[in-house]
């Protein structure tokens, strides 16, 4: 039977539809697809907020470009400004996941996640127990690193620490300069990635696009890629809804939920949430009947 909370006509029907597919079973295979958004409630600025994204906040750092700070070449010529925004943005207050985090492993709990892919850097995905069969972590990871000349590997403790006296963390055994595991723009993506995200999106019965501007390519395929009838839930707190690409311009209905300031617009096959993702996430928790395993979850992590 359906539950109540299902039954709530204050949801758009796409919305309940979804709910009671998972409640029944019929969704099993969930993909996740998360960006920086996700990440500013553990204190972790994004890039393209206004004001409090990374892009607005460059000026002392003295780049010939804004996206400099991550670019392949630009680190070999001048890596200094990278690891300092490593310490001074990512890692200084210790970020912990997210409920947002914690929600996809509870996905993965229920036994209906397929894969999660995040375009996030910061390791907060692992830390938040997601599986490694289950992670893609499209851009690499700051939680390890490795000497650009001889390989040798290190952990992001011992990158902290080196940074805490020197701006630029140097091998242990040679001149090399170390660095994180992560992707810099212009530099080769993981070489099964499309291939990977090409067989997750055949088997994936609803999309979960969360906290990101989708600007980032090719992660952002999977959007475009998804067969039409699948479902897809876009949970962002800006009206970058309205440029989702390859999303349905929802003119029909505004459901409101002042309690948490969110809003949702939906077409027959695609939610999009507007809200801060931990809103966001206590709203879909509670019409899943998940609210308290996701409290249990992040009691025991
Ligand atoms: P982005 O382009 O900065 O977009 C972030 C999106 O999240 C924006 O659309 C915001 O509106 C939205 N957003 C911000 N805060 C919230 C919130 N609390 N609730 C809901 N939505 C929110 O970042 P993307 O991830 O889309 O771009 C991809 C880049 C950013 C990747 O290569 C990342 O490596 C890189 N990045 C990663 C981190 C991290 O690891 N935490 C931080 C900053 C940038």
């Amino acid at each position: 039977g359906l539950s109540k909370k299902s039954q709530d006509n204050k949801l758009p029907a796409s919305l309940r539809c979804i709910v009671n597919k998972i409640e029944d079973g019929s969704i099993k295979n969930v993909v996740t697809l998360v960006g920086a958004g996700i990440s500013t409630a553990a204190g972790i600025p994004d890039f393209r907020s206004p004001s409090s994204g990374l892009y607005d906040k460059l000026q002392e750092y003295n780049l010939p470009f804004k996206t400099a700070i991550f670019d392949g070449s630009y680190f070999e010529q001048n890596p200094k400004p990278l690891f300092r925004v490593l310490r001074d943005c990512f890692f200084k207050t210790h970020p912990k996941p997210t409920k947002t985090h914690f929600f996809v492993k509870l996905l993965e709990e229920k036994g209906v996640l397929r894969r999660h892919y995040t375009q996030n850097i910061d390791g907060l995905d692992r830390l938040a127990g997601i599986s490694h069969d289950k992670l893609v972590e499209a851009h690499g990871t700051m939680q390890s690193a490795h000497c650009s000349e001889c390989q040798e590997v290190y952990s992001l403790p011992w990158m902290m620490l080196q940074l805490e006296s020197n701006p630029v963390p140097k091998c242990a055994k040679c001149p090399g300069v170390v660095r994180p595991d992560i992707i810099l723009f212009g530099e080769y993506l993981p070489d099964d990635l499309t291939k990977r995200m090409k067989e997750d999106v055949g088997e994936c019965d609803l999309l979960i696009v969360m906290g990101t501007s989708l600007a980032v390519h090719p992660v952002s395929t999977l959007v475009t890629s998804m067969r039409p009838q699948k479902f897809r839930i876009f949970i962002n707190k800006s009206n970058s809804g309205n440029r989702i690409p390859g999303v349905d311009p929802c003119c029909g209905r505004r459901y409101e939920f002042p309690d948490k300031q969110v809003w949702v617009e939906a077409s027959s096959c695609d939610v999009i949430m507007y809200g801060d993702c931990d809103d966001c996430i206590d709203l879909l928790t509670g019409w899943l009947g998940w609210s308290e395993s996701l409290i249990e979850l992040i009691q025991n992590a």
